[in-house]
């Protein structure tokens, strides 16, 4: 599968404009906020300006340690010319483009990063994130948790190699390397309509997901819900997680999760 067949126009413009969702019924929302899981859905969305780290950006936070997780996930919208300031040493970020155009300065060197495109900065990284024209992006961070030296990466999700799932069906995409000083991954998964899990998930680990285009019905616990692009989920330890791709779109979602770590 080829990026070129994704489009993420509902991530941050929602289907409001198409005529196909309650946004604007009074107190009427998809989100849900349960102990063990959360639906985060567009018209939820509290933005911020200038949050700490961000300039002359927007944030919504969707996922922080508040509620039990040891990471955060937000999406930002970066205006034009804005930045991100220095990452506390402590923290390690991942950067996903969902669209318009960011520049990375790695060691000197100017790296131009567009939809697909992705970046991981290391703890205490000194490089620089910039847009000239402003961009969209959905943002991981945590407290890097082990000895390692994780090395800066970037790249394109359509160059990672697809990886063997079976007898699972779906298309996945690892962005980080899969070696052992990484304490958390990015995976893509793509699912064509009426693909599904063939897991049904029970796990230690943690997720965050950002359904970035389709619709279908994510299980989590003992709720289906009706998904679609711009949705928002988090995933904590041991919640029973199961996703269906429906409609005439494929699926793709992003998601977070903590690895190469002792569950002990
Ligand atoms: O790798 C995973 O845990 C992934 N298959 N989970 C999910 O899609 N909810
Ligand atoms: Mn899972």
């Amino acid at each position: 599968q080829k990026d070129a067949q994704y489009s993420y126009e509902h991530v941050f413009s929602s289907a409001r404009d198409k005529g196909v969702n309650f946004w604007d019924l009074p107190g009427y929302s998809r989100s849900v906020y349960a102990e063990d899981h959360a639906l985060l859905t567009p018209e939820s969305r509290v933005w911020a300006p200038n949050t700490y780290g961000w300039h002359n950006s927007m944030t919504a936070h969707l996922i922080t340690p508040a509620k039990g997780p040891h990471f955060t996930m937000y999406l930002v919208q970066m205006k034009q010319d804005s930045k991100a300031s220095q990452l506390d040493p402590k923290v390690e970020r991942f950067v996903f483009m969902v669209e318009g155009n960011v520049q990375v300065k790695h060691d000197g060197k100017a790296i131009d990063l567009a939809a697909n495109d992705y970046a991981y900065f290391p703890p205490g990284s000194n490089d620089t994130l910039t847009s000239a024209k402003g961009a969209g992006l959905c943002v991981f961070e945590r407290v890097y948790s082990k000895k390692g030296k994780p090395a800066f990466q970037h790249g394109t999700t359509d160059d990672r190699p697809v990886l063997p799932v079976a007898p699972e069906v779906f298309v996945l995409r690892k962005l980080l390397p899969a070696s052992d000083e990484f304490d958390f991954n990015i995976h893509v998964m793509d699912f064509e309509p009426g693909q599904y899990l063939y897991v049904k998930e029970i796990h230690y680990n943690q997720h965050g997901l950002l359904l970035l285009q389709g619709q279908g019905i994510y299980r989590l616990g003992n709720n289906w819900y009706p998904v679609q692009a711009g949705d928002a989920i988090w995933m904590p330890p041991f919640v029973l997680q199961w996703y269906a791709a429906l409609g005439n779109q494929s699926s793709r979602y992003l998601l977070y999760k903590d690895t190469n770590l002792d569950p002990l």
